[in-house]
C-alpha cells in the first residue's frame, strides 16, 4: 500500500519525517516504495529545519500563515491554526499534487498532535479539503495523544485535544489513535526520547505497507496483504500494534525436519508475538469493541505454515470476538517473527470518551476568557478614539 504522508505542526512534521525514512529503508533493503510523498507543514519555520528526512525544498516543507504568525507558530490557538489551514489549503494540496509519484497515491495519512495549536487545527480542515478533492481516495488521520504532564499544567491541552478528536473523526475515513502516554509507561526514560517514541510510532507501519508492493514471487505469502484488505478494516477510531519474537538463527538438523516439536516452537513464537502487539497497542482500548480487525504474520518462508496462521486467527478471534478479520502472510525477515496488528471500528475507546467529559467544563471558562480578552482590548481601543494616530 502506497501512503502520501503530511504531517502538521512540529509532531505531526516529524512524524512524516519518520515515514521518510521507513521508506528510505523500504526502498534500501526491499526495493520498493511505500510512502509517495511526506510532507511537513507549519506555521513555524524553525520547526521545519529541524526535520533530517522530508525534501527541504519548499513544495515539501510547506509554511503556512507566514503573514498572520510571521514564522513563530500559533501558540496552541487551535482556531488559529484551523484559520490558517483554511486560508493556505490551496498551497497545500498543490503542493502534494504536483509530488513525482502522487498518482500512484491509495490513500493519505495526516498526521498531527492534537493538544498544540497549528496541528490540531489544520488537520480536520486539511482531510476535509483532500475528501472534496479527492472523493476517490481514502484519508486516514493519525493523531498523537498528549502526555500526563501536559495535561496536568496546561487547561488547552484538554480542550485542543477533545475539539481535534471530535472534528477529525467527523471527516476522516479511519483516525488512528496514539498515545504518547503509552510509550514511557514501561520506560520512563522514553519521555525525554521523542525521536525514539516516533520511531515506536511508525514500526508498526513497515511490513503492513510493504507487503501488499512486493513483486518477487518467494516474498509474496499465501495470502497477501494489500492495499485493498488494508483499506477494508480501516474505518473510526483505530489502534495499531506491533509485537516481535525471535526465533534461533541456527537449528541442529534434527530441528529441520517438519516435526511436532518445531511446529509448536513457531506457533509459541507467534503467538508471543501477537501478545505483545495485542497488549502494546497504540492506544488502551478494549477489543471486544472493535468491528473490523486484520494481522499480518512476517516471518522466514520456511517458518511459515498453515499453523501458525490459523493459530494466530484463533487467538484473534478470542480477544476480538466481534471483529471481521483480515490476515496476511509475509515471508520475510531473518531469525524473527513478527505480527502487526490493527483493531478499527472500535465503538467506544475511554479516553476519547473521557477528554470529551473533562472539555465540558473547560470549553465554558475558555470562552469567558476569551470574552474578556476581546472586551479588555476593546475597552483600551476605545480610549484610544481620540488619539491620532500616525499611519
Ligand atoms: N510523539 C510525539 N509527540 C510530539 C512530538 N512533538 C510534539 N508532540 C506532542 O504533540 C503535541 C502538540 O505539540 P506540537 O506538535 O508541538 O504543536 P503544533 O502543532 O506545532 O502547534 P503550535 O506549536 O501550538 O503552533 C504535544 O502534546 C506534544 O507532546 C513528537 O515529535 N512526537
Ligand atoms: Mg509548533
Amino acid at each position: 500500500m502506497k501512503l502520501a504522508v503530511i504531517g502538521f505542526g512540529q509532531c505531526g512534521g516529524r512524524i512524516a519525517d519518520e515515514f521518510a525514512r521507513l521508506n528510505r529503508r523500504a526502498r534500501g533493503q526491499r526495493g520498493i516504495e511505500v510512502i509517495t510523498g511526506a510532507f511537513a507543514v507549519n506555521t513555524d519555520t524553525a520547526d521545519l529545519s529541524g526535520l533530517y528526512t522530508i525534501k527541504p525544498d519548499y513544495q515539501h516543507r510547506i509554511i503556512i500563515g507566514g503573514e498572520k504568525t510571521k514564522g513563530h507558530g500559533v501558540a496552541k490557538l487551535s482556531e488559529l491554526g484551523a484559520e490558517i489551514a483554511r486560508e493556505d489549503s490551496d498551497k497545500v494540496v498543490d503542493a502534494i499534487r504536483s509530488a513525482k509519484r502522487f498518482f500512484e497515491t491509495d490513500a493519505f495519512l495526516l498526521v498531527a498532535g492534537a493538544a498544540g495549536g497549528t496541528g490540531s487545527g489544520a488537520l480536520p480542515i486539511m482531510i476535509q479539503q483532500l475528501k472534496e478533492r479527492y472523493a476517490d481516495k481514502a484519508v486516514y488521520a493519525l493523531i498523537v495523544l498528549p502526555f500526563e504532564h501536559e495535561e496536568e499544567t496546561e487547561e488547552r491541552t484538554i480542550y485542543n485535544t477533545a475539539v481535534c478528536l471530535k472534528s477529525v473523526y467527523s471527516v476522516a475515513d479511519a483516525v488512528f489513535l496514539v498515545d504518547n502516554q503509552r510509550y514511557v509507561r514501561k520506560d520512563f526514560s522514553l519521555r525525554n526520547n521523542i525521536a525514539k517514541i516516533n520511531e515506536l510510532i511508525v514500526e508498526p507501519f513497515y511490513n503492513l505497507l510493504c507487503a501488499g508492493e512486493e513483486k518477487k514471487a518467494k516474498h509474496i505469502g499465501a495470502k497477501m496483504l494489500d492495499a485493498g484488505d488494508i483499506m477494508q478494516t480501516l474505518s473510526g477510531w483505530t489502534a495499531i500494534g506491533y509485537g516481535k519474537s525471535p526465533l534461533p538463527l541456527i537449528r541442529l538438523p534434527f530441528e529441520r525436519t517438519r516435526n511436532f516439536r518445531k511446529k509448536s516452537i513457531e506457533t509459541h513464537k507467534g503467538i508471543q508475538a501477537m501478545d505483545e502487539a495485542t497488549s502494546e497497542l497504540s492506544i488502551h482500548c478494549n477489543p471486544r469493541d472493535s468491528a473490523r480487525a486484520l494481522y499480518l504474520i512476517t516471518a522466514p518462508a520456511k517458518e511459515m505454515n498453515m499453523d501458525l496462521i490459523k493459530e494466530l486467527g484463533d487467538y484473534l478471534r478470542g480477544v476480538a470476538p466481534e471483529a471481521i478479520i483480515r490476515s496476511g502472510d509475509y515471508p520475510r525477515e531473518r531469525g524473527m517473527i513478527d505480527v502487526t496488528v490493527i483493531l478499527s471500528q472500535l465503538r467506544d475507546v475511554e479516553k476519547v470518551r473521557t477528554y470529551y467529559a473533562r472539555s465540558a467544563g473547560i470549553v465554558e471558562a475558555i470562552k469567558r476568557k476569551q470574552e474578556t480578552a476581546a472586551r479588555r482590548l476593546s475597552v483600551t481601543e476605545e480610549a484610544s478614539k481620540d488619539v491620532p494616530t500616525l499611519l
